[in-house]
């Protein structure tokens, strides 16, 4: 009987050779483009999977595992590596146990990124090895192959993908588990215990390893020369290379599934029957420095964009600007969907979102609002405009509190209000918030909201700490006790679903001098997948004020109403869950509850 075949996504690849490898222990923290992953493992009972509470937990929990002796995996998305970068730079030094793989997702574009930034300049910081799959099929192997290579060379490897691979699928050959040695754990000090002396020699150790996968690398086949003849070599790797494919695949190319360290020798070997090279990556020029480093001459990024990502036409573009190709050698052309022809839709808060009514008290309040991640970033945009920094998880408390230091030293009393959501909560900022009860003058006027929808609801709805019933029962934390045994002498929880007692509630708040703390009780209506019976307008009672328009609803429009001559607001059933929201901002009771109406 032939061998299976299945179509998989990047992410589901890489679930399938973890468990393929005899892959025992993963653990991730949730984000775009990686979280399915850790999801598809789920379903694979010999794996333990977790999404930890961060990145930098998910990590240890791997290392911990690995020292133990089995096969480990931490995954994150690439600003997740930024988390998790302490352990890192220190995990790298020892001699590894357990096969361990760091998955890092990173997201040219930033289609759901705070940045872009190039996860292969850390693994390179961190001398770590990277593999670069270009479709599901490599994504399989070389999550099986990177475990070999920690294992065989005692390191941790890293797996760098990219969004586009992370959601593309393609055919990928399944295989059996094969299970995997479990190594034991042996009392060694100098090896596992990363302080002097013992990390002077384990310095030298991780450069050694490094120079011996270089070796390597200049005989494995996953660097692969595809034999063409022509003026230019072209260098490239991941999806890249699939792209370059579709362009034009009679070229010289050579596909590298390592990217660090380099095949140094083999790329010098080649380049002597060539011209010129030019290297064809996304984001940060990273292998055409590495190749310059090493006296390769070799052009890249002169041709193509440092930011986004490349595609089909985009190579082509860089290729014909090179003037590898003329137009009519390129593969077919692309029929490329134009922009034009598609509805741009921003993001917006779901029907429902227990988040909308805050952000329409908060715009009324004209308060300044410091911003945090979350489904709740979205309070910056139309119609709210709420939200007026956004940096990262967790960053609100610290910067409220630098905020406010600063304003009160220039004399400006303005009332400052921040935002964090139940996941950013426990993944960072519960220092902020010791931060912010400790070495705080107590009259500093601060109000946190802290916005508890019992899920992480931005990256698919996954557990929080607090979230109770959905993973293990009976083991959640309380944010309120939490807060309580720090100190905090002001906290309410308010239902903002009771649309006046909230926007009362968060008003005295922000008048209340010393650190007032908020927490919101209403769950996410999607993960929760509320759905009450709808509202709907009287258009005879409607005064067309917009009010309930503005709280942004899906929804919600104006339209023309047979025998009324203007525009009266209106409801549309089957999107409206039933939150009440828009009734309880309506000055004249226009809209009510299908069917509680005589
Ligand atoms: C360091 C880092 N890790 C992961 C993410 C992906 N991410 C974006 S929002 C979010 C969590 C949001 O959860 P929560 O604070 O509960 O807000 P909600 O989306 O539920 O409103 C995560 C994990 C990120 N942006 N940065
Ligand atoms: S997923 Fe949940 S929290 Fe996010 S916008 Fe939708 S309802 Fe709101
Ligand atoms: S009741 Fe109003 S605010 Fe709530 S989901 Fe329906 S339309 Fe939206
Ligand atoms: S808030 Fe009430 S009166 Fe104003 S547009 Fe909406 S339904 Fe009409």
């Amino acid at each position: 009987m032939g061998k299976i075949k299945q179509v998989l996504s990047g992410n589901e690849a890489i679930a399938r050779g973890f468990y393929e490898a005899g892959g025992q222990v993963a653990a991730s923290y949730p984000g775009s483009p990686t979280v399915e992953m850790l999801d598809n493992l789920k379903k694979y009972p010999e794996v333990y999977a977790e999404f930890s509470t961060n990145e930098k937990v998910a990590l240890e929990v791997a290392i911990g595992a690995s020292m133990a002796g089995l096969r480990s995996m931490a995954s994150m998305k690439h600003v997740g590596v930024n988390i998790a970068m302490d352990p890192l730079m220190t995990f790298v030094q020892v001699k590894t146990n357990g096969g361990f793989l760091l998955m890092t997702g990173d997201d040219p574009g930033m289609s759901s990124s705070q940045n872009e930034q190039d996860n292969r300049i850390l693994g390179k910081f961190a001398n770590m090895p990277i593999l670069d799959p270009a479709d599901s099929q490599d994504a399989k192997d070389y999550t099986k192959l990177a475990l070999e290579i920690s294992e065989k060379y005692y390191t941790p490897v890293m797996l760098r993908i990219t969004s586009r691979l992370c959601h593309s699928r393609s055919i990928v050959e399944l295989e059996d588990r094969k299970e995997a040695q479990a190594f034991d754990f042996e009392d060694d000090i100098p090896r596992y215990c990363m302080l002097p002396p013992f990390t002077h020699r384990a310095q030298f150790e991780m450069k050694d390893r490094i120079k011996s996968i270089s070796a390597w690398a200049n005989e494995s086949k996953i660097n692969h020369f595809n034999g063409q003849k022509g003026d230019t070599l072209i260098i490239t790797s991941g999806i890249v290379y699939n792209n370059l494919m579709e362009v034009d695949s009679s070229l010289p190319v050579l596909k590298l599934g390592m990217v660090y360290p380099l095949p140094i020798e083999k790329i010098k070997n080649l380049t002597k029957d060539f011209k010129n090279i030019v290297v064809i990556e996304e984001m940060m020029p990273f292998i055409e420095d590495e190749l310059k480093l090493h006296n390769i001459d070799c052009k890249g990024k002169e041709y193509f964009s440092f930011t986004g990502e490349l595609n089909t036409e985009d190579i082509k573009k860089g290729l014909i600007e090179a003037g590898i190709i003329i137009e009519e050698t390129a593969n077919e052309k692309q029929e490329i969907i134009s922009s034009k022809e598609t509805v741009p839709r921003g993001p917006t808060f779901c029907a429902g979102c227990p988040h909308r009514p805050v952000y329409d008290i908060l715009k009324k309040s004209k308060a300044l609002v410091v911003g945090d991640i979350g489904c709740y970033s979205m309070g910056m945009m139309y119609p709210f405009d709420v939200l007026k920094t956004n940096i990262s998880m967790g960053a609100s408390l610290g910067m409220i509190k630098g905020m406010r230091i600063a304003f009160d030293k220039k004399g400006d009393k303005r009332p400052l209000v921040g935002v964090i959501g139940d996941g950013t909560f426990f993944h960072s900022g519960l220092a902020g918030f010791a931060n912010l009860r400790y070495q705080m003058d107590k009259d500093a006027n601060i109000t946190m909201l802290v916005l508890d929808n019992e899920t992480t609801a931005m990256t698919g709805g996954q557990a929080t700490a607090s979230s109770g019933s959905m993973d293990h029962v009976g083991q959640d934390i309380s944010i309120d006790k939490l807060l309580e045994d720090m100190g905090f002498e002001d906290i309410v929880r308010v239902d903002q679903f009771e649309y006046k007692t909230a926007k009362k509630t968060i008003e005295d708040a922000i008048k209340r001098p010393g650190i007032s703390i908020v927490i919101t009780s209403r769950p996410c209506a999607l993960r929760y997948k509320i759905k009450e019976t709808p509202f709907e307008v009287d258009p005879n009672k409607c005064i067309s004020c917009k009010t309930c328009i503005r709280t942004g609803c899906p929804p919600l429009r104006m339209k023309k109403y047979e025998g009324i001559e203007k525009e009266k607001s209106s409801i549309d059933l089957t999107q409206c869950v039933g939150c009440s929201i828009c009734a309880q901002v309506c000055p004249v009771d226009a809209i009510s509850r299908v069917g509680s109406r005589g």
